[in-house]
């Protein structure tokens, strides 16, 4: 069963991407692995410049889920580690798979757009609750604890539960610190078959010279 990858990755986060990627294709048995590059917006202040790249972001998925109808798709963040093969991910009666529940991460979705389902409505759909979240946070000021399009994402899952396969989290999207990956491999690696490092943009240094 043939199956495609595809993320995307800022130019601050590369070294993630970097790093991650040779587990994609030595792991994940995909036949296909797609990247979208790209340099960040830059906003007129940090809201703005968060708005700016969440509506970039869920545009591209939202144009990769278009691209690759009919096909099996995982969509993946930059920092995970692939450390089985994934294929499993893909439910045979459910559209869209996800590695936690109840609340959501939008970094490992698998779609199983085989499936007559309509995901291309549902993820335009998603794009225009996003952009019009943002506008509200935006009119509202202060700051934003929760990331937009991972809300967006989550209240737009939830209305459709009855179409969502609940994968075990800490199979499919273990997440861990890097500081402390190397023992948590120890210790669970076994069980593991996406290793979801929780890093920022801003500890892209912990890349270098790391080993796990
Ligand atoms: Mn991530």
């Amino acid at each position: 069963m043939s199956f495609t990858i595809c993320s995307w990755c800022s130019r601050n986060y590369y070294p993630a991407l970097d790093f991650c990627l040779p587990s994609w294709y030595q792991n994940s048995g995909a036949s296909r692995i797609t990247l979208h590059l790209y340099d960040s917006c830059e906003g007129k202040d940090a809201n703005d410049t968060w708005f700016l790249n969440a509506v970039h972001r869920c545009k591209l998925m939202r144009d990769a889920v278009r691209e690759a109808a009919g096909t099996k798709l995982l969509l993946l963040d930059a920092d995970c580690i692939v450390m089985k093969e994934l294929s499993a991910g893909f439910s045979e009666t459910k559209p869209i798979g996800v590695a936690r529940w109840p609340r959501i991460n939008m970094g490992v979705l698998f779609l199983n757009m085989t499936l007559d389902w309509p995901f291309v409505e549902f993820f335009d759909k998603f794009v225009e609750r996003l952009m019009a979240e943002c506008d509200r946070l935006k009119k509202r000021g202060g700051k934003w604890s929760d990331p937009p399009d991972q809300a967006v994402l989550h209240e737009m899952l939830h209305e459709r539960e009855g179409d969502i396969e609940k994968l075990d989290a800490a199979a499919w999207n273990y997440c861990t610190a890097i500081p402390v990956a190397k023992e948590r491999i120890a210790k669970h690696g076994r069980d593991m078959k996406i290793l979801h490092l929780r890093i920022r943009s801003t500890d892209m240094k912990a890349f270098r010279g790391l080993s796990l």
